[in-house]
C-alpha cells in the first residue's frame, strides 16, 4: 500500500505548496507568454536627405540615444533618403502611420507652419544651436495647432544660410538674376536681394545644379562637403540668411501606446537633441568651409559692412509680411514675435 500512496500524497503535498513539476502542458503555454514580453518595442524613422547629411546624423544620434537609455526595450529602425517617405509627405506619412516617426522641413512647405515659421525670420540668429533651442522652447510654450495632428519629439534648425555657386558672388551687384536654389523664407530673403529663387528640397538639388537649372544654392555651408557640392561650386559668400526650421514629429497613436518610462526617455531627450544638433552643425559648417577650402581650392567671400547693412535693410519687409500671413491664418503675430526675440535673447 505504501508504495501506491506515499508517492500520490508527496505529489499532492507539492502541488498544494506550488514547488511541484508543472505539467507539461501548462509549460508549454507560459513560455510563448514570457517571449512577448521580451519583446521590443519597433518604431520606424523617415528621413529625406541622404545618410551623410546632418538631418540623418542627428537622427542616428537620436535612435542610439533612445536605444540606450531604454535598455533596447525601444528599437528604431531608420530609413534615410526618402525610402520610406518623401520630404513632402513626411507629416502626412506619420499621421497616417506610414512611419512612426519623421523628420520633416518646415521651411520647404510654406503656410503649413504659420506660427513655427516666425524664427526663419531674419531677426539676428546667428547659430543653429541658437536657432534649434529658440524654436524647442518656442514649440513648448505655445504649443501651436499645426501639430495638432502628431506629437513632437524634438526640433532644430539649420545655422543661417549662406551662397554657395558656380561663379563667384563676391557682391549684392553678382546676385542679380542669379538662379539660385532656396525655398520658403530663405527664396524671399534671396529675391529681395535681386537673386532669381528656385524652390526645391535637397535631394533635388545635385541634378538641378550639374543640369545648370540653378547656378548656386542659398543654405548652410556644410553642404559643400557633405553633398559634394564643393565640386562644382567652389565659391561661398557669407551672408547670414535665414535658417530652415525642421521637426521631428510622432504618429500619435503609437506615442500614446508607449509605457510611461519611455515617453519621460522621450521628453527628456527632445531639448537635449535639440541642442546636440545645433552644436554639432555650427562644428560641421567650420569643418566643411576648410575642408573645401582645403581640398577643393574653394574660396570665401564677405560682404563689406555697408552691402550687409543694406542686405538688413532691403529684408526687414520678411517680418511684416510673416506678420499678415500667420495673423490670416489665425496666429497672435506679435505674441509670436515677442516670444521669439525674448528666446533669442536668452540663448544668444
Ligand atoms: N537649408 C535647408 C536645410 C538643410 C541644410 N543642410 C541640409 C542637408 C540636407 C537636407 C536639408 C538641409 C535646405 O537647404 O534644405
Amino acid at each position: 500500500m505504501n508504495r501506491i500512496f506515499l508517492p500520490l500524497l508527496l505529489a499532492l503535498a507539492l502541488s498544494a505548496f506550488g514547488c511541484g513539476d508543472k505539467p507539461a502542458q501548462q509549460a508549454d503555454q507560459e513560455q510563448p507568454a514570457k517571449a512577448e514580453t521580451a519583446e521590443p518595442i519597433r518604431l520606424t524613422y523617415a528621413n529625406f536627405p541622404p545618410p551623410i547629411t546632418v538631418p540623418c546624423v542627428q537622427m542616428e544620434r537620436f535612435k542610439e540615444v533612445l536605444e540606450e537609455r531604454t535598455g533596447g526595450r525601444v528599437q528604431v529602425e531608420t530609413f534615410p533618403s526618402g525610402s520610406l517617405l518623401k520630404s513632402k509627405n513626411m507629416l502626412r506619412g506619420v499621421i497616417e502611420g506610414q512611419a512612426d516617426i519623421g523628420c520633416l522641413s518646415m521651411s520647404y512647405q510654406p503656410g503649413v507652419f504659420p506660427t513655427m515659421t516666425a524664427v526663419e525670420l531674419p531677426l539676428g540668429i546667428t547659430s543653429s544651436k541658437v536657432a534649434s533651442q529658440v524654436l524647442f522652447e518656442l514649440y513648448e510654450t505655445l504649443k501651436p495647432a499645426e501639430f495638432d495632428e502628431v506629437k513632437v519629439l524634438t526640433l532644430f534648425a539649420c545655422p543661417p544660410s549662406d551662397v554657395m555657386s558656380t561663379a563667384p558672388v563676391k557682391s549684392l551687384a553678382d546676385l542679380q538674376g542669379f538662379e539660385i536654389r532656396a525655398s520658403g523664407t530663405s527664396g524671399r530673403f534671396i529675391e529681395l536681394l535681386g537673386a532669381s529663387p528656385v524652390a526645391m528640397p535637397m535631394p533635388e538639388v545635385p541634378d538641378a545644379l550639374q543640369k545648370n537649372l540653378v547656378k548656386g544654392i542659398f543654405t548652410s555651408l556644410e553642404v559643400m562637403k557633405d553633398m559634394k557640392f564643393a565640386e562644382f561650386c567652389p565659391y561661398m559668400t557669407t551672408l547670414n540668411g535665414p535658417v530652415y526650421v525642421f521637426a521631428v514629429v510622432m504618429n500619435k497613436a503609437k506615442y500614446d501606446s508607449l509605457p510611461d518610462d519611455v515617453k519621460q526617455t522621450l521628453a527628456d531627450l527632445g531639448p537635449e537633441q535639440a541642442a546636440w544638433t545645433g552644436e554639432y552643425w555650427d562644428q560641421h559648417v567650420l569643418d566643411a568651409i576648410e575642408w573645401s577650402k582645403a581640398e577643393k581650392g574653394a574660396e570665401l567671400y564677405t560682404l563689406t559692412a555697408e552691402e550687409q547693412a543694406a542686405v538688413a535693410a532691403r529684408t526687414e519687409s520678411l517680418t511684416d509680411a510673416w506678420k499678415a500671413s500667420a495673423s490670416a491664418a489665425g496666429v497672435d503675430a506679435e505674441a509670436v514675435l515677442a516670444k521669439v526675440r525674448e528666446l533669442k535673447a536668452k540663448y544668444e
